[in-house]
Parts: structure tokens; sequence; C-alpha cells
């Protein structure tokens, strides 16, 4: 596609040389697997599972009606889809239709979908009927009115007034000749400016990633592995993920949430060998598996990543849950480190891994870009053969997230060891890590700006010991007569998802600044740090 930047020929045909770039599609992946697997179960949700074959053939019945009802490749749908069965079935669908699904998260709201709309031209919208005690459908009619363009709203269960997903399937068709090299889906970035930006992944280089990942993590056709964590976020799908289990031949359990009641429920019944989670769960899961560890007894790996894990919880993994662990340092752009399964203790506990492929190339870089000794903080830079070249539709963006030799800027501040392996230190991008959810801090800025009685608004993510950071808004009144509560209820009627309205607000008369009279984010932590020590 034309607005998705990629990579230049002689990298291309590097990739492709090395054996990276293998020319598979996910359409032709899953043929290949249900031939080869075919009464294998592939997925696990609920009360419902499917094999391998059940699962390919759905796939190509769904992406009939799908076809039918006018969905052409190339086109753009919004999924927003908890993990259940259908998910798998509808991504599938999509690949073989070339039609390119856009990865929005179950928690996500009018100002995130209505946005994404916009920015991907959608031609369809997906949701189920309800989840999680939320109707999706009453989301999908606040988003209908905002994107005019937005031709059809699918909905899994219940619905009068949508496309009901059960008459979608119909006798397979022909199917569009499909191209490894073209993009087969978009994930979100985590946002650091304004509004999350399109990741356009190929199949070329995601099933690369898949490759790798599946061979780091020694994923097979006995593995079972459990999604806890929402199956479209780019750890779960592919890290080695739902994807990665699929590529093995393995058994997918999708999980409709990550508690240790759910979860090691799932674990004990399915047998599971292999997960994934964030810091602010490992916590929670340790403290559950004091009294329920004998549950955990087929789990072998346990990955954490999203968030920098603390030494010290990562010290507590093995001995209390009787698992390996791994840590994984991942973005949706592209590179993934891992430790590897065989690593010694110290670089499991300490480090944040090594890139899963020999053709990552990684700089650690000073603010003028000159690189830095090994062992010396800097900012991390990479390009590879799974690594994007560019956001979509994002020119501006891209002049300033990528290099003019394509490494992309990831925001983050690590160091590097004598071995090899990456320990991340911190952040430059202007962004909340809530427990592995990336807020922008500028897209809340922008949504507390708009209210009447905010002169000017700065948030900034203090630290929390269980999700790592929360987010404090500092907000500079207009008018006196300004509550939090005002503000707080603002911007839920924007349609903001939950976990992006501040934890803490905080009213000031003025900003501190920088030398060159920037607001000093650090100078406002660091003051409200302080402020909060005393008050302990
Ligand atoms: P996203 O933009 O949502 O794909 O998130 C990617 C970002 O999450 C990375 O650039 C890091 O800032 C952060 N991240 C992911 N995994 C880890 C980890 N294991 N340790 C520290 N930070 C991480
Ligand atoms: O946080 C992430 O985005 C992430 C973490 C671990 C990721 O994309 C991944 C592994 O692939």
């Amino acid at each position: 596609m034309a607005q998705c930047p990629t990579w230049p020929a002689e990298f291309a045909e590097m990739y492709r040389r090395n054996g990276c770039w293998s020319g598979e599609t996910f359409g032709d992946l899953l043929r290949d697997r249900a031939v080869k697997y075919s009464e294998k179960i592939a997925i696990v949700s609920g009360e419902r599972e499917l094999t391998y074959r059940q699962l390919d053939n759905r796939a190509d019945r769904l992406a009939a009606g799908l076809m039918e009802l006018g969905i052409k490749p190339m086109d753009r749908i919004i999924l927003q889809v908890p993990n259940q069965l259908e998910f798998m079935e509808i991504i599938f669908a999509l690949f073989r239709i070339g039609a390119l699904p856009v990865f929005a998260l179950p928690l996500h709201r009018k100002s995130e979908i209505a946005y994404l709309c916009e920015l991907a031209e959608a031609a369809a919208y997906i949701i189920p009927d309800t989840y999680a005690g939320y109707d999706y459908r009453e989301l999908a009619r606040e988003v209908r009115e905002d994107a005019p363009n937005l031709q059809h709203i699918i909905v899994i269960g219940e619905c009068e007034e949508f496309i009901p997903y059960l008459k979608l399937f119909r006798e397979p068709v022909n199917l569009p000749q499909v191209h490894a090299e073209d993009a087969a889906f978009f994930q979100l970035s985590g946002g650091s400016t304004g509004l999350p930006k399109l990741i356009p992944r190929t199949h070329n280089d995601y099933i690369y990633s898949l490759h790798e990942s599946v061979s780091i993590c020694r994923l097979d056709t006995e593995s079972v592995y459990l999604a806890a964590l929402p199956a479209a976020h780019n750890f779960t799908l592919s890290s080695p993920g739902v994807l990665g289990t699929i590529y093995a031949g393995g058994k997918v359990v999708l999980a409709p949430d990550p508690s240790p009641d759910t979860a090691f429920a799932l674990i004990h019944k399915e047998k599971v060998t292999i997960t994934a989670i964030v810091p602010p769960l490992a916590l929670i899961w340790l403290d559950a598996a004091i009294s329920r560890k004998a549950s955990l007894t087929s789990l072998q790996v346990l990955q954490i990543g999203g968030a920098k894990l603390n030494a010290e919880v990562a010290r507590r993994i093995q001995p209390e849950l009787g698992c390996r662990l791994q840590q994984v340092f991942g973005m949706a752009e592209g590179l993934v480190n891992y430790t590897r399964l065989d690593d010694p203790d110290e670089l499991v506990i300490y480090t944040q891994g090594r890139p899963m492929s020999p053709y990552d190339e990684l700089r650690v870089v000073d603010e003028d870009d000159c690189e830095v000794e090994t062992g010396v903080v800097g900012h991390l830079l990479t390009r590879g053969p799974y690594t994007i070249r560019g956001y979509y539709r994002a020119e501006e963006q891209n002049a300033k997230s990528f290099t003019s030799d394509g490494y992309y800027r990831t925001g983050d501040l690590v160091k590097l060891t004598s071995e090899g392996y990456l320990i991340v230190e911190g952040r430059v991008k202007d962004q909340v890590n809530r427990g592995g959810e990336k807020i922008s801090s500028e897209e809340i800025e922008n949504h507390l700006l708009a209210h009447g009685s905010v002169h000017d608004a700065a948030l900034v993510a203090i630290p929390d010991p269980y999700l790592g950071e929360r987010s404090c808004a500092f907000v500079i009144p207009r008018e006196q007569s300004l509550t939090k509560n005002d503000i707080t209820e603002f911007l839920r009627s924007r349609g903001l998802s939950g976990n992006k309205i501040p934890d803490r607000i905080e009213f000031v008369d003025d900003f501190p600044k920088t030398a060159v009279g920037k607001v000093s984010k650090k100078t406002l932590r660091e003051s409200l740090i302080a402020r909060l020590q005393t008050e302990d």
C-alpha cells in the first residue's frame, strides 16, 4: 500500500536472501497447518474449541461472507474483539482476503475508535455485543455518528440494527491473490505524540518474527499457550503469542481475563505450558500462588514484558511459581528482545534480554546520535527484518521517529551489557507506562485543554508500587471554581477509555520551565514525588 513506508530494495533483497522473509502469507500458513495438524485442537475458548481444520474452514467461509458484503483487499477493518474464538476466525478470514485488521483493544472507547475509523478510513468495525459488562453496540452507535464513511458494523452475538456475525458464513469462494510483502494488518503505537499511529506489519516480517519467537521460546506441537492479556496486543499476538502457537502447531487457550481465578483454573484444566503477563499482574499471581501453586504444575515458562520488571519480583518467579521466567522487551513497531530459556539466572533477573534475530541492528546513542560505549545509558535505535520503516500516513512523524538511514527511534533509554543484553533504564518518549498500557501525555493534555476552564495542562508519570507508573495531570485552571471531579467527568464525556483518566490531578498556578522555556515535566514529577514522600 502506497501509504505504508517499506524497506529499501537492497534491504528487502538481503532479508529474502538470508531466509528471513519466506514469501508465505498468513493465509498460506494456516492452510499448511490445517493439512499437517488437521484434527488437532488449535483454539480453546470457554466451552468451545476449534481444530486446525475447522479454523481453516471457518476462515474460508467467513472470508466468502465478508467478500459478499463488499470487503475488498486492502480495506481497513477496525477489530475490537476480546479473547474469544471469533477473534482467530476473523483475523484469518481478513488475512485471506488481503483486508487489513486494525487492532483496537477492548478498553478503547469512542475517542479512540472514532479516530481510528477516520485515520484508517475504515470500511468496517467488528465488535462483540457485550464484554466485561460493557455494551459495545452503544459504542458503535456513537462511533457511527462521528464516522460517516464507516459502511459496516458487525456484531458477534445479539444485535438487531447491525450485521450479525453468524449470518456472514458462506460456501468458500476463490480468494484474491495476497502478497507476502504487503501489509497484513495494523498494530497501534503506544503513542507519545497525541494520538496513536498505525503500524503496518507485513506477512513476511511478522511471520519471520513468529519463526524466531517460536524457536527461542521452544514452542512445538505439545505447547499450550494461554492468552491472558488481550490477543490483539503485539505481545500476546506474536511473542510468540497466539500466532506463534499456530505457527508451531500448538494449542491456544483464550482467557477472558488475566485474574488468577480465571488464569490459574485454565492453566490447570488445559495443562498450559507457557503464558505472558505484564509486571503488575506478576505481583497478583505471586500472591495468589501462595495458596494455589498446585494449579500451575504444567506451566514451564512465564513471560513478563510490556514494562520494566523489578529485579526483586523477577527473583521470586521461579521459586514461588515453579516455572522459568522469560523477560520480554518488545514493541509493536518491531524489535523484540528475549532472555533465553537457558540463560544464567543473573541475566534473566537483571536484563530485558537480547534481540531475537541476528539481523536486528541496534545502536545506543547520545543526544547527538553518536554511539555511546557499552554499559553507558543511551537512546535505543533499531532497524531490522521485522522493524517497520515508518508509520502509515504519518510523514511528519516519520521524519522524527526514524533516522535518515531507517533506524526506528524507540524512545527507550537502555544500556547494553558486555554479553549484548539490554537493560531498560528509562524513557524519553512523553508517555506514561501504566503497567504495560502506554498512554500518550499529549493525547490527554489535548483533551484537558479542550475544557474551557483549563488554561494549561501537563501529564506526567509518577511511580507506583503496583503499576510501575501512574498518571498525574497538572492543571493550571482558568477559573478557581474548577474541581477535579469536573475534569474527570469532562474526560469521560469525551469518550476516553478509563485507563486514560488521570489517576491524580494537581492544580497549580504555573509550570516550572527548562532553560529554553519548555515545561519541565522532570521538575513537576520530582516536586510531586518529594511532596508525596513528606505526606507519607
Ligand atoms: P508499545 O508502544 O505499546 O508497543 O510498547 C512498547 C514499549 O513498551 C517499549 O518501547 C518500552 O518502552 C516498553 N516495554 C515493553 N517491554 C518492556 C520491558 N520488558 N521492560 C521495559 N519496558 C518495556
Ligand atoms: O509492550 C509491548 O509492546 C511488547 C512487549 C513484549 C511487545 O510489543 C512485544 C513483547 O512484542
